[in-house]
C-alpha cells in the first residue's frame, strides 16, 4: 500500500463482441478513472471462449455465454492503477445491463449493454482471477518460445 493506502494492481478487462464497436467510449471512461491500457489484444475465441469461462460451466447460462463470447471478436486489456480491479468492476456496474441503467446510470453496462448476457465487458472479481485472467490472455514465457502459444492452440 501506498501513502494513502491504495494498492497498485493489474486487471483483465475484455470487451465482449457486444462492445467492440463503443471501445471509444470504453477508452475514455477508463482513462477518466484514472486507470492506464498496459496491453491489448483483439482475438477472435472459438474453443477458448469455455475455457476462460469454466467456473460457470454448470450454470444454465453457460451455453449462451460461451455461444456470445465467441460470436465476434474480443479486446482483452491489461488495465493497470491503484484498486484496479475493484476500479473496474464498479465501472462495469451490475451484470444485468437493465439493472445498472436502474442503479448505475453512469456505469460501462447502463450506457452500452443489451441485457444480463450483452453486458459490454468482464473484468476479474479477484487478485487471484486477474492473475489466472491475464496468464490467459498474455502468457508469460520465461523465455520459451513466442508468447502468445496458448490463447492461439487449436481447440
Ligand atoms: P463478468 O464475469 O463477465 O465480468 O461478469 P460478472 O462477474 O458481472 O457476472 P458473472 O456472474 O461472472 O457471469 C459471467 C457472464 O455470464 C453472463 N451471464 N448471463 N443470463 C444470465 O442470467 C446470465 N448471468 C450471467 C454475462 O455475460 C456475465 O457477464
Ligand atoms: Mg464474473
Amino acid at each position: 500500500a501506498n501513502k494513502l493506502g491504495s494498492k497498485k494492481e493489474r486487471t483483465l478487462a475484455m470487451i465482449k463482441p457486444d462492445g467492440v464497436t463503443k471501445i471509444g467510449d470504453i477508452f475514455e471512461l477508463i482513462n477518466t478513472a484514472n486507470l492506464i491500457v498496459t496491453k491489448a489484444k483483439m482475438i477472435k475465441l472459438t474453443c477458448q471462449a469455455a475455457d476462460f469461462y469454466m467456473e460457470h460451466q454448470s450454470k444454465p447460462f453457460f451455453n449462451n455465454l460461451v455461444q456470445f463470447m465467441s460470436s465476434g471478436p474480443v479486446v482483452a486489456m491489461e488495465l493497470m492503477g491503484d484498486e484496479a480491479i475493484s476500479i473496474w468492476r464498479r465501472l462495469l456496474g451490475p451484470t444485468d445491463s437493465a439493472v445498472a441503467r436502474r442503479e448505475a446510470q453512469e456505469s460501462v453496462r447502463a450506457q452500452f449493454g443489451t441485457d444480463g448476457i450483452k453486458n459490454v465487458a468482464h473484468g476479474s472479481d479477484s487478485v487471484a482471477a486477474a492473475a489466472r485472467e491475464l496468464e490467459f490472455f498474455f502468457p508469460s514465457t520465461m523465455g520459451h518460445g513466442p508468447s502468445n502459444t496458448a490463447i492461439f492452440t487449436d481447440c
